[in-house]
């Protein structure tokens, strides 16, 4: 079954939009199999986003997401890295598609709610970041059969 870390970044939990976007998740179907809230520590925070290290708007965006608590989750799928990244939108907020994530909830480009795993691999590179492997559980949904 394939994992994804999903993200409600500060702006998320300070906007109150945490059930609007757990719910989305959770109505899919995918399966929450870790959370919890966090507030990112800067070291924390240079590792998950060390690919744009260099960026204009990298030290802007450590500022951000050290900032506040934040929401660390794993859900879990058939293809749960594309299903959230669909979900989710594009960076921007003012191009994300309406009824995404952040169409629905974001104009901002450095402020758009969630973060997602862009693939399966950067998806385990990203939860064993965030996460020990006794913080997350392993069960099975009673609509297993019925979600596929
Ligand atoms: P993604 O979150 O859609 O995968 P990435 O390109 O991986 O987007 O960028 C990571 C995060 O960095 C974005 O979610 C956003 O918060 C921030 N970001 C990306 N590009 C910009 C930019 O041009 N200006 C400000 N912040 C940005
Ligand atoms: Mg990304």
């Amino acid at each position: 079954m394939q994992q994804t870390l999903i993200l409600l970044k500060p702006d998320g939990v300070q906007r109150r939009l945490l059930g609007e976007i757990i719910g989305r998740f959770e109505h899919k179907g995918l399966r929450l199999a870790g959370l919890k809230l966090v507030k990112p520590s800067r070291d924390l925070a240079e590792k998950h986003y060390a690919v744009h290290k260099g960026k204009p708007f990298y030290d802007s965006l450590l500022d951000f997401l050290t900032s506040g608590p934040t929401v660390a989750m794993v859900w879990e799928g058939r293809e749960a890295v594309a299903v959230a990244r669909a979900m989710m939108g594009v960076t921007d907020g003012t191009k994300a598609a309406p009824a995404t994530i952040r169409g629905d909830f974001a104009l901002s480009v450095q402020n758009n709610l969630v973060h997602g795993s862009d693939s399966p691999d950067n998806a385990k590179l990203e939860i064993a970041l965030w996460f020990r492997p006794d913080e997350l559980v392993s069960y099975i949904s009673v609509d297993a059969e019925w979600i596929g």
